[in-house]
């Protein structure tokens, strides 16, 4: 076994089955022994795509095993930054495995470029990976090998970054088994270190319950990361009987018409949701960041009057909220609480008229919301709606740019069984949501559906190519038609009164699906109506894949949000995020 087996087989052992990557000189005995492995090998057309197609295929695996993106040195590694940058920020497990120059042609005189396309990957690579390094046996013992390599799936899960010099590649290792064996070994036992990570948590959550006479809990996509089933997270929801609020990462964990699901929270939010998290008098937040898009800018205004018991692993994310008042953060794994509360099961106070205010405003809301938005017209609601009722929606990878946001995060009303995972959830990359699906549809072996813009695609277009090179992979790809970058323009002439580069008007190139579909060997069909649309996603099934062109209609109404106000002085404020309504 050489060096780039050993590593690969690392990486495999750790349940990884499937590699993405393209091929190149500086990385040849990885490609050779990715290439002669018994893994899925999805050869992509741009690196960007390869690591973004990693980030799919572990966010499908519900985080619990890594991607892994193999490319070459220098132009290879660089354009993997944007996916790994994405990664970093989703927690999503995942190794950049890279060639580099041989040892010799490193540059060690500080000159700008010596070995042959060579660049320096750690440093670049650092700031957005848990760790990055170079792996040259004499320099990196054993104990440090597993102690990276675990990162990826330990604690705060993220991508790691690896790079192995061309001479040292194919290397002999030698009692490879035996070292095999205790490496594994070190990645388990570090991995179930950082998993203990618990406190008193659960007893505080009991005995604020047993008090409060308006509880609700908020159930975060950390709870999908940290590894707790949907299972466990719905009888978590029902052990307590509180409300259920959500975030836009965490919306599909628990289905749309459920009893205790009363949406989510937020900036840009349905009215319940809303009026639920500021008249809580006791919040408890699993597995959430408290980041600034889900708090609509203002942390201590979300859920301001209630108590909130904050499960965060992460400390930096807690000292970033610390000015938040009547709130108790605890640095524990959400998981571990999780379980806690299954052994001690916590008695809510009586909650009844509570719980039946909160039902009076949703049912309000949801007559609301089908008032306000009911229209002949293929708009971004109808969309998230029929696409939410299909039979193939069950598994969806939506664009995390442009209205695809709108579509999904407002109105995905996610059924029984359906789930989804966004493409660069929080960095909201354009292009993303292609080579994610084709990620998510490697490692579920069944139909993904992707939502993605007319101008977002073309970002990473060539991977319908990847596509045609891989007749195993079931994808329908559904494209929001509506002549360019309309989330932009929107901006724009709302600022300045005319667009710059964002549609056929200003410069930009309207596509013909019709003819791309074509050219890639795919089914193609365009839908310019409710009906139209519904019919298609109804015949899906009798396809291996297929693109979906809907043609968007746009009445200009976002519905409730919060705004910017001006007091007495003239100063502009935003509203407080109970402070929406459904006018027009
Ligand atoms: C890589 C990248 N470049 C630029 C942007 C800025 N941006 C955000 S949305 C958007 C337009 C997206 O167009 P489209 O996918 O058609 O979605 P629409 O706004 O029309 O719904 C742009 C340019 C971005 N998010 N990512
Ligand atoms: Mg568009």
């Amino acid at each position: 076994m050489n060096v780039a087996e050993f590593i690969l087989s690392i990486i495999q052992k750790l349940g990884t089955d499937t590699v993405f990557t393209i091929v190149g000189g500086m990385a040849m005995h990885i490609n050779r022994a990715v290439g002669e492995s018994d893994m899925q090998v999805i050869y992509c057309n741009h690196e960007q795509a390869a690591a973004a197609a990693a980030d799919g295929y572990a966010k499908a695996k519900e985080h619990n095993i890594a991607g892994l993106v193999v490319v070459t040195a220098g132009p290879g590694v660089m354009n993997t930054v944007n996916s790994v940058a994405s990664a970093y920020y989703d927690s999503v497990p995942m190794f950049i495995l890279a060639g580099q120059v041989k040892t010799a042609d490193i540059n060690k005189f500080g000159v700008r470029s010596r070995g042959v396309t060579e660049t320096p990957h750690l440093e670049l690579l650092s700031p957005i990976t848990k760790c990055a390094f170079r792996y040259i046996p004499e320099r990196v013992s054993d104990e440090v090998l597993a102690q990276n390599m675990a990162q990826a799936l330990a604690g705060r899960k993220g991508p790691i970054f690896i790079d192995i010099p061309l001479d040292i590649q194919p290397q002999q290792v030698k009692d490879a088994e035996t070292r095999l064996a205790t490496i594994m070994k070190g990645i388990h036992a570090m991995i179930e270190a950082e998993a203990a990570l618990t406190g008193d948590a659960a007893a505080q959550i009991t005995a604020e319950l047993a008090r409060a006479s308006r509880p609700a809990v908020v159930i975060g996509n950390g709870l999908r990361i940290a590894g707790v089933s949907r299972e466990r997270i719905l009888k978590l929801i029902e052990n307590i009987g509180a409300p259920a609020l959500f975030t836009s990462a965490s919306l599909d964990l628990v289905e749309f018409e459920h009893d205790l699901n009363f949406g989510c929270a937020g900036g840009l939010a349905s009215t319940h949701a809303n009026k639920v998290m500021q008249s809580a008098d006791l919040l408890i937040f699993f597995g959430t960041r408290l980041d600034l898009l889900t708090t609509a800018f203002n942390p201590q205004n979300y859920g301001k009057n209630a108590k909130r018991l904050v499960i965060e692993c992460d400390q930096k994310e807690i000292d970033k909220n610390t000015e938040m008042k009547n709130t108790v953060f605890f640095r524990e794994n959400v998981a571990n609480v999780v379980k806690a509360l299954e052994v001690n099961i916590p008695r809510t106070g009586s909650v009844v008229e509570w719980l039946d205010s909160c039902r009076a405003l949703r049912a309000a809301d949801r007559r609301e919301e089908h008032k306000a938005f009911a229209s002949e017209k293929l708009t971004t609601y109808q969309m998230g709606d029929i696409l939410a009722k299909s039979p193939v929606g069950h598994y969806l990878v939506p664009t995390a740019s442009g209205f695809g946001i709108e579509c999904v995060a407002r109105f995905y009303k996610p059924q029984k069984g359906a789930s989804f995972a966004w493409a660069g959830h929080v960095l909201g990359s354009m292009g993303l949501g292609l080579p994610c699906a084709i990620g998510a549809a490697a490692a579920l072996h069944r139909r993904v559906v992707c939502l993605e813009g007319d101008g977002g695609i073309l970002l990473n277009v060539q991977e319908l190519f990847t596509l045609a090179a891989n007749p195993q992979l079931k994808l329908t790809l559904v494209i929001m038609s509506n002549g360019g970058y309309q989330s932009i323009a929107r901006g724009q002439v709302k600022a300045f009164g005319k667009e710059f580069g964002a549609t056929a008007a200003s410069g930009r190139c309207d596509v013909r699906f019709d003819l791309l579909a074509a050219l890639v060997g795919m089914s193609y069909i365009k839908c310019e109506t409710i009906a139209q649309f519904k019919e298609a996603l109804a015949q899906e099934e009798k396809f291996g894949r297929r693109l979906i062109e809907v043609v968007l209609e746009d009445d200009g109404y976002r519905g409730p949000s919060v705004t910017t106000k001006f007091d007495a002085q003239g100063k502009p404020y935003s509203t407080d995020i109970s402070d929406v309504t459904w006018d027009r």
